[in-house]
């Protein structure tokens, strides 16, 4: 099977990779279902929805901070880095990521998607095109909560209104070039890699089949089976670190 897999992506001319939590998973980044998910710990209606952060938005804060603690611990691990490394092999390549780690682009991917966005940046609430970005160091919005109490949702430094994390929740519309993007790019694809994401998880859970109809073969890596795996052409069943640069010792 690995080396059908070999085959495809030596003869593919636009190759797209769809990744979920899974493959940040041999990082220590925790996924959201399943056995250690997050969502097994917390309420996604309490923490991953605007309503919920219209409620209560230190909660929603705390939250983000502490996985934004988790992830600046995390770094890219064998799989992040072959898909770095793929991207200079095949003539188009795009990766469209639901992770908002940033994991990729630390690897080296360039040609990234973010569809559910980044938790290193934040926007204002009011005023969603002012953007901040807060990895380094302490950005903007960090310093405005010091302002206040450290526990406290940061405050737009313009005009006061709370800042959000700039990620996407439930509810709400995934960013229209991005997602126009990444439709455009799954239509164009011979071959569509699809690594470590349940598929529940609309829009993006489409992509793959977007792509199929439109004539690529789809390979689903995961450590379990999804609602895709039946309409795969290729499935490799174990972990993303293990099973990806595996492949690439076949190309
Ligand atoms: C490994 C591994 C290893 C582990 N190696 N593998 C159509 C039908 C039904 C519902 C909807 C629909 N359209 C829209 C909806 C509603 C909703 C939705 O899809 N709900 C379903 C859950 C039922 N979608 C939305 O609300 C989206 N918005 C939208 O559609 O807007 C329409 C609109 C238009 C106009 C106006 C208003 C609205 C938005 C979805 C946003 C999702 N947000 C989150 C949080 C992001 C921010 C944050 O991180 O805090 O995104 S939820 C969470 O799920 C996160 C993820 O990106 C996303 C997907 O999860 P993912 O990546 O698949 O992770 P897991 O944990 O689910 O799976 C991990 C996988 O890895 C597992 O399969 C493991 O087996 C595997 N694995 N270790 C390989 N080592």
């Amino acid at each position: 099977m690995l080396t059908r897999v070999a085959e495809a992506i030596a003869a593919a001319r636009a190759v797209v990779a769809v990744t979920g939590a899974g493959i940040s998973a041999e990082s220590g980044v925790p996924t959201f279902r399943g056995a250690g998910g997050l969502w097994k710990r917390f309420r996604p209606e309490q923490l991953a929805t605007p309503e919920a952060f219209a409620r209560d938005p230190d909660l929603v804060w705390e939250w983000y901070r502490w996985r934004r603690a988790m992830i600046a611990a995390a770094r890219p691990n064998a799989g992040h880095e072959m898909l770095a490394r793929l991207e200079a092999r095949v003539p188009r390549f795009t990766l469209l990521t639901q992770n908002v780690d940033g994991l990729h682009r630390l690897a080296g991917s360039r040609n990234v998607l973010e569809l559910h966005g980044n938790i290193w940046r934040s926007r204002c609430s009011a005023e969603p095109d002012r953007g901040f970005d807060d990895r380094s160091s302490r950005g903007q919005a960090e310093e405005a909560a010091s302002d206040a109490s450290p526990a406290a949702a940061p405050r737009c430094p313009s005009c006061g209104a709370r800042l959000r994390p700039d990620v996407v929740w439930f509810g709400e519309p995934l960013d229209t070039r991005v997602l126009e993007a990444a439709m455009a790019a799954a239509r164009d694809a011979d071959l569509v890699l699809v690594i470590g994401t349940s598929a529940v998880v609309y829009p993006v859970a489409a992509l793959p089949s977007i792509a199929r109809a439109a004539g690529a073969r789809v390979v689903e890596v995961n450590v379990e089976d999804t609602p895709l795996t039946s309409e795969a052409d290729f499935v490799l069943r174990g972990p993303s670190a293990i099973v990806l640069p595996a492949l690439e010792r076949l190309l």
